[in-house]
Order: structure tokens, then sequence, then C-alpha cells
């Protein structure tokens, strides 16, 4: 047979045999069988080329070359064909129904507590207050002693508290952080401290082992109650609405002297009488005083020069009276239902 026979017959089962090849691996071998350096058909073909005479080399060379790009654009076709099969195939089978409703992610939202918490850090930052945090695990030094409470006084029983080992303990008021404060610096000091707090208290409706205070501090040359009053009547009013008005008790506290409850007429009857305001028409939002002068002295202060107030409120307490919420629990229980009103 002459090399131009071969070349004619190559060409044609090549091309029954490229049709016929059913994946990408047949292709390969296929391409390997006619095309590979060693053993490829074709390149044995064109091998023997080179035995021919002269002469007849240009036009066998040229059939050669025939035969090798149309068996290439063969391949390629077959390719593309394969290619549009596989796709088709994983088209079907990977279908997306686009009319399907999608998985509704519902956002986060900010708990009542932190909402309120914030609210009030706004108030007192637009009065000139800064904000400082502190340790959550205090010695008994500046959780009571530094806040003229002293070992085995009957005024400690306010605060029963968790202990831990080596005087530590859980901090059962942010006052402590104040001292931290007053010690780190000279007045004016002008400062609100938020946190945690703990006690061991028996759990009600009002009362939690654990909770949030903002406490605030003030103290500056010629500090008075009088300054003291206009300070926490304007964070009522920008609390609790701007017609609230304000009354001052008499309190007890051993930090301060004198000391006062913070009232305010009631804001869900105005005044009235109801079950918020226990029928008294006044509701008692925190507790405030003047420094007392030993605390002052504990942190190094002239007493004889300055003077401050001081207050303390339970965030719970105040979420609770803005927004009618009748059980402490709730802001620890993580019920949806509950945390998603607000
Ligand atoms: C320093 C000196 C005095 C902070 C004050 C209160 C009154 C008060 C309670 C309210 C409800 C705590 O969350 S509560 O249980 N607090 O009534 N706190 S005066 O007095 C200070 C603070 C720091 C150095």
């Amino acid at each position: 047979m002459s090399i131009l026979e071969d070349l004619s017959e190559l060409k044609n089962t090549a091309q029954v045999e490229i049709a016929q090849a059913a994946s990408e691996q047949d292709v390969t071998e296929l391409w390997t069988k006619i095309f590979g350096r060693k053993n490829g058909q074709l390149t044995a073909i064109l091998r023997s080329v080179k035995e021919l005479p002269k002469e007849e080399r240009p036009k066998v060379g040229q059939a050669a070359n025939e035969v090798k790009e149309t068996i290439e654009q063969s391949f390629e076709k077959r390719r593309g064909e394969l290619y549009q099969e596989s796709l088709q195939k994983r088209l079907n089978s990977e279908q997306v129904d686009v009319t399907l409703p999608g998985r509704w992610a519902e956002p986060g939202r900010i708990h009542l507590l932190s909402s309120t918490m914030r609210r009030i850090k706004d108030i007192f930052k637009g009065l000139g207050y800064s904000v400082m945090q502190g340790p959550e695990i205090e010695t008994d030094y500046y959780n009571f002693e530094a806040l003229n409470i002293p070992a085995n006084h009957p005024s400690r029983d306010m605060w029963d508290s968790f202990f831990l080992r080596e005087g530590l303990l859980m901090r059962s008021q942010t006052s402590s952080n104040q001292i931290h404060v007053m010690e780190s610096q000279e007045p004016p000091v002008r400062v609100i401290c938020p946190g945690k707090c703990y006690r061991r208290d028996a759990v009600d409706a009002t009362h939690f082992w654990e909770f949030h205070q903002v406490e605030g501090l003030l103290v500056d040359e010629k500090v008075t109650f009088a300054d003291l009053r206009g300070t926490l009547e304007l964070f009522a009013k920008a609390m609790f609405g701007s017609r609230r008005k304000t009354r001052f008790n008499p309190s007890y506290f051993p930090f301060t002297e004198p000391s006062a409850e913070v009232m305010v007429d009631c804001f869900v009857c105005d005044g009235k009488g109801c079950r918020v305001c226990k029928n008294s028409g006044w509701i008692e939002i925190m507790g405030s005083g003047m420094v007392h002068p030993k605390v002052l002295k504990g942190v190094g202060y002239d007493p004889e020069r300055y003077t401050g107030f001081a207050f303390g409120m339970g965030v719970e307490r105040i979420a609770m009276l803005s927004c009618n919420v009748d059980d402490i629990r709730l802001f620890y229980e993580d019920d949806l239902r509950f945390l998603r009103q607000f």
C-alpha cells in the first residue's frame, strides 16, 4: 500500500473513531494513538515520508498535512460536542428553582438593657461626663472600705455579696471603680461608671443576682446640693419626658451625706396614682447624695477644698419603668418573644 493510501485510510478510520469517542478520556487516548510521538499512526507515516524519493516528498507531505488538519478539526469538533453534552447533563441535574421563597434571616437587635444603658450614657455624655469602666472583681477595700463601709458595720448588710478567695469579691456596685478614678486624677472629676454588679439577693420579680448600674460622680470646688438637684432633674426630664417633675426624699447611704432618693412624678398616670407608682403618684428612679468627706479624704482629696455629688441607678429598674416590664428575670431569659418587642 502506498503512503497516500495509508493516509486516506487513516483519515477515514480516525474520523469514525473520533465520532464514536464517548468521553474526554476516549478522546485523549485516540489523540495519543494517532499523534503520539513514539507510536502515533500519523507520526509513523510522516516519518516514512523522509524515505521517499525526493520528488515524491512534497506531494505526499502536502497530503499528510491535509490529513493532519482534517483529523485535528474532527478532534476539536468532538471535544466541543462532549463539553456541551456534559454541560447539558449538569444543567439538567443541578437545576435551581429560582421561584422558591428564600430563607428569612432575621436581623439581630439591641437588647433592651443595652439600649437603655446607651440612652443613660448619652444624656450624661451630653453634660460633659466621661465614661469609665473597671474590674468586676474587686478587693474588700475598693468595694467597701474606701466607700466608708467598714468591716462589721451593719450597713454591709445592704450588700450581700459574692465572695471569692483572698479578700476578693464580685463588685456589688460600680462605686469601687470611681474610687480608682479619683485615685488616678485630681479634681475636677466628672465621670459615669456603667457596668455589671452582683449581689446575693433572693431572685424575684425585682431582684436578680446579676444587674447593671450606672453610677455618676462629680467632684470640684464649690459643688453644692443644688448642682446635684439641677443635674438629676435634667436627667429625669431627658429620660422620662420634659414634663416630668422631680422630688428629692431624704435617704441614707454610707458613702454620701446628705443622701437623697430621686423621685419623678409617675409618667404612667401623670401623678394621679396607679399600679406602677403604688398609688403614691411618685416613682423612685435612683439614689444620690453629696460624697462623704471621709470618702474624699480616703483618696487623698482635701474635703475642705473639694465637694462632690454622686448618684447611682439600676439600669434594669429604669428599663422596667420606661417600658412597663414587670419582671427583671425577663432580661436574662433570652426569650425572643419578649426581646422582639423592643
Ligand atoms: C463614690 C462615692 C459615692 C453612688 C451612689 C447611690 C446613691 C444609689 C443604688 C441605686 C439602685 C444602687 O443600683 S442600685 O441598687 N445607688 O442609690 N449610688 S449615691 O455614690 C458614690 C459613688 C462613688 C466614690
